[in-house]
């Protein structure tokens, strides 16, 4: 266009679908905070993912900008730039500035996306302050430039390609902060992801670089995996210890739905079952997850009763007590995926369950007969978790039997505050005697709770519910809830909005968050699925100067209010070691009071590197647990899930 007054209705039209996505953002990207920014690198990706999926790319590489930029890069066909006949511009430039444009070119069906994925490139670049795009495609290189979704003069032909030179798209763009509350990409939460992907897409190689970071150090990850969801398996099970050597693997395909399982049976206790739709992590499960607990439970019972294994124990076998220790990936690709529930991570299509169930079964039994002592091991195991669960249910019954008698029944040591709206009401949970002594005289008791924990809280993972049970912290903390746990927890019962871990700054402290994390995170898990989780983040430093008080998190920021604030003076620096240092004032001051506190939300953004973050930090391989610890070290990386 090259005046105003020739714009034609097509482009009044782009304009305001623009408009549209940039005024309600987080119906195209879910929020406007870290995982919103960070689904728009998800976005450009998934696409790159279909042109693998049509089977014509090979290698996709993330790069995070220096200058706050992402750069997505393939080798696929690249975007079409020749002219779209509709709107008389370069198909490209539609492309970017319409909405969902992208999935009606021939041959491009976007087959696999689904949910808030798939909502296409042009979101991206209505999002971007600015994005760069560069094709190789049809004998040249071509360039254009948006920047908040408006095109930038026109798509140029800067160059030609030599014949058999690869074809493929870059595009670089620099998330809006007027659109988003941070602009903070993380290495870890890219890398889990792109890593997943690589799994789920065998033989597709990812590379995530970041080079923020001096040239010397700038990181780069390269994910390929041949083996797929099996190497998927076999990496979530890096640090437990497997029944059998083989992962299982069966795949099937049925009315243009494919069907993959890689499974592996472990001594563990805690099972770990991961359901994909279109690449997409359906966390609230469905169709497809029905399907595969539904054979495997009918299979395990076949096999058992049919070679007289379930003597000790009356009736059947539970798909609970079979699931226990077990770690499966499913992962399903539907040409039409339908996503329901609250965060639309749950598989709907109704005859994706029979599919998967006879995949199951007939990929089970197969394995069953022909590894009897791995069949007989399973089900072995499976026996036991059964008698455990009878127990445990009888210890359960006696808990809340009990707290249901007592009118006192909430813990002791907890100092409960009068609100009874957990919409306000909060819950500090405070690491050692000291610390919560202090919080209970620094705390606003109107809305503020305060239980404290002293020592090591035991380690879930480690134990089957009947033991867990009867600890006393563990039950303290599940009473002072009130959610109850497991299958029988209850959102609408929380009685603190706000569960908020106040642990030490130092190494225990992390122990602690962990171990807290890790019973949340296996018996709790709604509570962090709907951001209930928080961690104090106290300062590290107080700086007083001139009768004014300042506090510092990090290192460097005391330096930087030493240098410019305090006219570079040495001046009076206290350190906090931990929480019980403070007194009532400092730690109300710093730590609790909602006006100046910094809390830290714990998010699940990627169950399965959850649920592999706390079995290697908490099981008992020490190999990787180390080398987890120095990829990770530092802790806000991992914390941050
Ligand atoms: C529309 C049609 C075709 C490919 C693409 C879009 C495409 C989009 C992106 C986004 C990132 N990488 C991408 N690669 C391709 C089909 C092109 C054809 O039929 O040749």
């Amino acid at each position: 266009m090259s005046q105003d007054s020739e714009y034609g209705a097509g482009q009044i039209q782009v304009l305001e679908g623009l408009e549209a996505v940039r005024k309600r953002p987080a119906m195209y990207v879910g929020s406007t905070d870290s995982r919103g920014l960070h689904h728009l690198v998800y976005e450009v990706v998934d696409n790159s993912i279909d042109e693998a999926l049509a089977g014509h790319c090979e290698e996709i590489t993330v790069t995070i900008g220096a200058d706050g930029s992402v750069t997505v890069a393939d080798d696929g066909r690249g975007i079409p730039v020749d002219t779209h006949e509709e709107y008389d511009r370069p198909a490209l430039e539609v492309i970017l500035t319409v909405l969902h444009a992208g999935g009606k070119f021939d041959g491009k069906s976007y087959q696999v996306s689904g949910g808030l994925h798939g909502v296409g490139v042009s979101v991206v670049n209505a999002l971007s302050e600015r994005l760069d795009v560069t094709i190789r495609r049809d004998g040249g290189v071509f360039t254009h430039a948006f920047e908040r979704g408006e095109p930038i003069g026109e798509m140029e032909r800067i160059g030609s390609l030599e014949p058999g030179a690869d074809t493929g798209t870059e595009i670089t763009f620099r998330p809006d902060p007027e659109i988003f509350e941070t602009d903070e990409f993380a290495f870890s939460t890219l890398s889990n992801r792109l890593r997943e992907l690589a799994f789920l897409n065998s033989g597709v190689r990812i590379a995530l670089r970041d080079e923020r970071a001096p040239e010397a150090d700038v990181r780069e990850e390269v994910y390929e995996y041949e083996g797929g969801i099996r190497e998927f398996v076999e990496y979530l099970n890096e640090s437990r210890s497997a029944m059998h050597e083989d992962v299982i693997y069966f795949e099937d395909e049925d009315r243009n739905i494919q069907v993959e399982v890689a499974m592996q049976a472990t001594e563990e206790l805690q099972g770990s079952i991961h359901a994909f739709a279109n690449n997409i992590n359906t966390r609230e499960g469905g169709s497809h997850l029905t399907g595969f607990k539904t054979a495997l439970t009918r299979c395990v019972n076949d096999y058992a009763n049919a070679n007289d294994l379930l003597s000790d124990l009356d009736g059947n076998l539970k798909g609970e007590d079979i699931r226990e220790g077990l770690t499966a990936v499913v992962s399903i690709k539907h040409p039409d995926p339908q996503f329901e529930g609250q965060t639309k991570t749950k598989l709907g299509n109704s005859e994706v369950r029979g599919i998967v169930e006879s995949a199951v079964h007939e990929g089970v039994s197969t394995y069953f007969e022909e590894h009897p002592d791995t069949a007989e091991a399973i089900v072995a195991k499976a026996v036991e978790a059964a008698k455990a669960r009878k127990a445990a249910k009888k210890a359960e019954e006696l808990t809340r039997r009990k707290s249901a008698l007592e009118s006192t029944s909430l813990p002791g040591k907890l100092a409960d505050c009068q609100s009874r709206d957990p919409g306000e009401a909060e819950l500090f949970i405070a690491e050692g005697d000291s610390a919560g002594g202090s919080a209970k005289q620094a705390r606003n008791p109107e809305f503020q709770a305060v239980l404290p924990i002293r020592g090591k809280v035991l380690n879930v993972e480690k134990h089957r519910l009947d033991r867990i049970l009867e600890n006393e912290q563990i039950r303290n903390i599940i009473t002072a809830i009130g959610t109850g746990i497991g299958d029988e927890f209850d959102l609408d019962s929380l009685r603190y909005g706000k569960v908020i871990m106040a642990t030490d700054a130092d190494v225990d402290g992390a122990h602690i968050r962990t171990l807290l994390l890790t019973f949340f995170y296996r018996h709790m898990r709604p509570l962090l699925e709907n951001g209930h989780v928080y961690a104090t983040q106290p300062p590290l430093y107080r700086i007083r100067y001139r009768g004014e008080t300042y506090d510092a998190m990090t290192d460097a920021e005391r330096d930087e209010i030493v240098a410019e604030r305090c006219d570079g003076n040495p001046t009076q620096i206290q350190r906090f070691k931990g929480l019980g240092e403070m007194n009532p004032e400092q730690l109300w001051d710093t730590t609790m009071n909602p006006e100046n506190r910094i809390l830290k939300r714990i998010t699940i953004e990627d169950a399965a590197a959850a649920d592999k973050m706390f079995s290697v930090l908490m099981g008992d391989a020490v190999g990787p647990r180390k080398q987890f610890i120095k990829d990770h070290a530092p802790e806000a990386e991992w914390v941050d899930i």
